[in-house]
C-alpha cells in the first residue's frame, strides 16, 4: 500500500471526477485523484489481480454498479463494504474501546453539492434512505487526544487514515495512507489546499488538532488476498 501510494506523489488533485457523464460508469481516470480516490487506486493496484475489478468492488455496494446510489459515497459505508467483500480489516475495531453511533444526513441535506443530486429528488430520496440505513450503527474509532506524535504501536505503514469529523450529518471528512518518518505518524494524502498528492510536514497528530472539525481517526488496514 505505501510503496504504491507514494508513486502517487505529486499527482495533480481534482474533486468530483467520478461525477462526470449521465450515467454511473467505473470510472478509472488514476491522473488526477481526490483524496478517496487516491486511497481507492492505491488499494485497487496493492490487492493484484484485476485492477478493475477490484476498484469495482471497494467503489460499489457490493460491487455492483446500478446507479448514482450504489456508490459508497460515506466513507463508513465503504469501509464497511470493504471489511464485508474481505478487502480490508477494521483496525480501530480491535485496538480502539471508544464508539461512536453513525449519524448521516449531509448529502440529502446538500444536494446542491453533489451534480447527480442537484438535479434529480429521486437520487436524493434514495440517499436519505442509505443515510437511515446506516444511522445508529456503532463503529469504533480513535479520538485524537489519544493519538500521539509517535502513533501508535497497531497502526502500521500503509493502512488506510479516515478521519473522522463533527460536521453535522457527516461521518469521515477526509481519508490518506499511513507512513511513519523518523518515527513520527505522517500522512500520504491528496490534499485539496496543496493542490496534489503529498506526505504531509506534521505529524498526523499535529494536522487533527489544527483542524476544529476532525474528531479523531478510524484506521483500515488493506486484507492480503
Ligand atoms: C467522497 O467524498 C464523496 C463521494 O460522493 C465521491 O462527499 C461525500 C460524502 N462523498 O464518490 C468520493 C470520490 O470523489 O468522494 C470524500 C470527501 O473528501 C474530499 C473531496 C477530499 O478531501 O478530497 C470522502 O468523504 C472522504 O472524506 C469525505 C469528503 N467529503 C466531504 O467532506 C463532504
Amino acid at each position: 500500500m505505501l510503496r504504491i501510494g507514494k508513486s502517487y506523489l505529486g499527482t495533480k488533485y481534482v474533486a468530483n471526477t467520478l461525477d462526470q457523464g449521465t450515467e454511473e460508469t467505473l470510472v478509472i481516470a488514476p491522473q488526477t485523484v481526490d483524496c478517496l480516490t487516491f486511497v481507492e487506486y492505491t488499494l485497487a493496484q496493492a490487492l493484484g489481480s484485476s485492477f478493475a475489478d477490484n476498484l469495482q468492488k471497494i467503489r460499489y455496494r457490493d460491487g455492483i454498479i446500478d446507479g448514482y446510489t450504489s456508490r459508497l459515497h460515506y466513507t463508513s459505508d465503504w469501509i464497511e463494504n470493504g471489511v464485508r467483500q474481505g478487502l480490508l480489516e477494521d483496525v480501530t475495531a480491535r485496538n480502539s474501546a471508544q464508539t461512536t453511533k453513525l449519524s448521516l444526513s449531509y448529502m440529502s441535506t446538500h444536494p446542491k453539492q453533489y451534480k447527480h443530486l442537484a438535479d434529480s429528488p429521486e437520487n436524493v430520496k434514495r440517499m436519505a434512505e442509505y443515510e437511515k440505513a446506516l444511522s445508529g450503527k456503532k463503529v469504533h474509532w480513535l479520538p485524537k487526544n489519544k493519538l500521539p506524535d509517535t502513533g501508535l504501536p497497531w497502526i502500521m505503514d500503509g493502512d488506510v487514515i479516515a478521519i473522522t469529523t463533527k460536521l453535522p450529518g457527516l461521518d469521515i471528512a477526509h481519508v490518506g495512507i499511513a507512513n511513519f518518518v523518523n518515527g513520527k505518524l505522517h500522512l500520504l494524502h491528496a490534499s485539496s489546499t496543496l493542490g496534489k498528492v503529498v506526505l504531509s510536514e506534521e505529524p498526523l497528530s499535529q494536522m487533527l488538532n489544527n483542524n476544529k472539525s476532525w474528531t479523531g481517526i478510524r484506521v483500515v488496514r488493506m486484507s492480503h488476498p
